[in-house]
């Protein structure tokens, strides 16, 4: 039971709408190309900091949607997100973590607990309104327009196989700070 990330992705960049989406990791090569010039803006480097990023925006932007595309390994790093983002209450938050049980970008090392850890659970102890864990592609497609709909912050623990592309095996993409103003720019004019 598990979904090819690539399939998670489509799902979610054809629902999207106009929503500010933070992809992560092997998200990231994904979904530059699912959704080339929407408005994202991508965490490589800052390991675990894709859900500080979304939270600054989606408090930021309150007439928006921030969906955060989330690392099993990048959140187990920084842990503590999920009780800040509880703290901010968001209600435009969507966190979505790819649950594949390893650090793929780095060598697909195993991450702490491997696939036992329940981020859904997680989520929800630290204070989140909801959180759910899917790990069938059909079960994804019948409930996205709910969790996209529901009240934040939300959070989806995707079970996932492994992507076909790391930011290691497909370079390139907009630097940050250029990504960064890229974003800026549209948000001014949208
Ligand atoms: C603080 C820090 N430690 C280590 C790294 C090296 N590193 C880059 S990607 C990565 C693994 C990411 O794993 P995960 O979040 O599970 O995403 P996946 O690659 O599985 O999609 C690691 C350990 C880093 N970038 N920053
Ligand atoms: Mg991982």
């Amino acid at each position: 039971m598990a979904i090819k990330p690539e399939d998670a992705l489509r799902l979610i960049a054809e629902a999207r709408g106009g929503a500010i989406c933070v992809p992560t990791m092997t998200t990231s090569p994904a979904w530059r190309t699912l959704a080339p010039d929407d408005l994202s803006v991508t965490c490589v480097g800052f390991m675990g900091g894709a859900s500080a990023l979304g939270l600054g925006l989606a408090l930021a932007r309150p007439d928006r949607r921030v969906l955060v595309l989330d690392g099993d390994g990048s959140l187990l790093m920084q842990l503590g997100s999920l009780a800040t983002i509880a703290g901010a209450r968001p209600r435009n938050f969507v966190h979505f973590v790819f649950k594949n049980g390893v650090y793929h970008t780095s060598g697909s090392q195993e991450i702490p607990g491997g696939l036992t850890v329940d981020f859904a659970m997680m989520a929800k102890a630290a204070g989140y309104r909801g959180a759910w864990s899917i790990g069938e592609l059909d079960d994804l497609r019948r409930r996205l327009p709910a969790i996209l709909g529901a009240e934040g912050p939300v959070l989806v623990e995707l079970i996932t196989t492994l992507a076909n592309e790391t930011p290691m095996t497909a370079r390139g993409g907009v630097p940050f700070p250029q990504q960064v103003e890229a974003l800026r720019i549209k948000l001014r004019s949208v």
